[in-house]
């Protein structure tokens, strides 16, 4: 492809396979009466404006993809097969299929070498990949008709500590901007986390899962850690951002330990612009919110100014 590549936008994209579920997509086969549309509504809006960003690729950090030694890329032309959610079945059985950009993968495994990375490519055929990407994947874009890259989480920042972890993450988000201006590709990155990641343990009701009277946030505190972190976000505090995320982590065992944030912050170059918040809700508790930071020249952000984090 001719041309810099550049990140078009980026988005905290959380994959509670209950999105899925209350969506009936023609993919899954639980059905459902609905639930959880004030995330669903969320994503909806920023499907359209994906489309017309005319991304190549989507590249997913996905938690539920967890690898001990490195960080592994999905290198195989197409991925085709049944995803069950071990913890919820009766919500998710999908059938994914959907390309994938073994050339994007390639120049990602590439540069995170060149950082110093351990990395791999993952190239089993019949990889069965797991429902934070297709979660977040589907949500983003149900017609499947832009190739992905998945990233798996490596696990340093629970078996090392968080700040390794997070060290990780920004060379493994400098590499991923590298790999996309190399490649020309227009790309649209995705986290694939929940905010706050108390949650019950136990459903209500198995046989109503959508059953919206029994869903609330886990407690205050931790919706006020949320809406802490999304403020910041909103308002582009980004110094004030990283600073509390360490925190915001401990506090409420946020899901963004696993990585995808601050991999996603790194990439974008830590923007300082003010990130659009879609919607946020809970899920079994949890603090899930639909966050976009727009980067394409339509709004105004092509030449964000390079930053010292990086
Ligand atoms: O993986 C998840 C999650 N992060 C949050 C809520 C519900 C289910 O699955
Ligand atoms: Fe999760």
């Amino acid at each position: 492809m001719a041309g810099k590549g550049k990140i078009v936008s980026g988005y905290i994209a959380p994959h509670p396979p209950h999105l899925v579920y209350g969506e009936n997509p023609p993919q899954n086969i639980p059905r459902s009466t609905g639930g959880w549309e004030v995330l669903r509504w969320a994503y909806d809006n920023c499907r359209a404006k994906i489309k017309a960003q005319k991304p190549d690729v989507i590249l997913i950090h996905t938690p539920h993809w967890m690898t001990l030694v490195g960080h592994h890329i999905t290198r195989v032309p197409r991925l085709k097969g049944l995803s069950v959610d071990p913890i919820f079945p009766h919500l998710f059985r999908y059938n994914f299929d959907t390309a994938i950009d073994c050339e994007m993968a390639d120049a990602i495994y590439d540069e995170a070498i060149g950082e110093g990375l351990t990395a791999r490519k993952m190239t089993n055929p019949n990889f069965r990949l797991d429902y934070g990407t297709i979660v977040t994947a589907h949500m983003l874009n149900p017609d499947w008709d832009i190739p992905i890259v998945s990233l798996s989480a490596n696990n340093s920042p629970y078996y090392f500590s968080l700040g390794v972890g997070i060290e990780e993450m920004f060379k493994l988000g400098r590499a991923t901007r590298r790999a996309i201006e190399k490649s020309g590709r227009r790309a649209v990155l995705a986290a694939s986390n929940t905010l706050s990641h108390f949650h019950f343990d136990r459903e209500p009701d198995p046989s109503l899962p959508e059953d919206m009277s029994k869903e609330h946030v886990f407690s205050h505190t931790n919706y006020l850690w949320d809406m802490r972190v999304l403020q910041l976000m909103r308002e582009g505090r980004m110094d004030e951002l990283l600073k509390v995320l360490p925190e915001f982590i401990d506090a409420t065992s946020a899901e963004v330990k696993s990585g995808g944030l601050f991999w996603m912050l790194a990439a974008m170059d830590f923007p300082t612009i003010p990130a659009k918040v879609h919607g946020y809700w809970s899920v079994i508790a949890t603090g899930n919110a639909v966050v976009e930071w727009d980067l394409s020249d339509a709004a105004g952000n092509g030449h964000q100014e390079m930053r010292a984090h990086a």
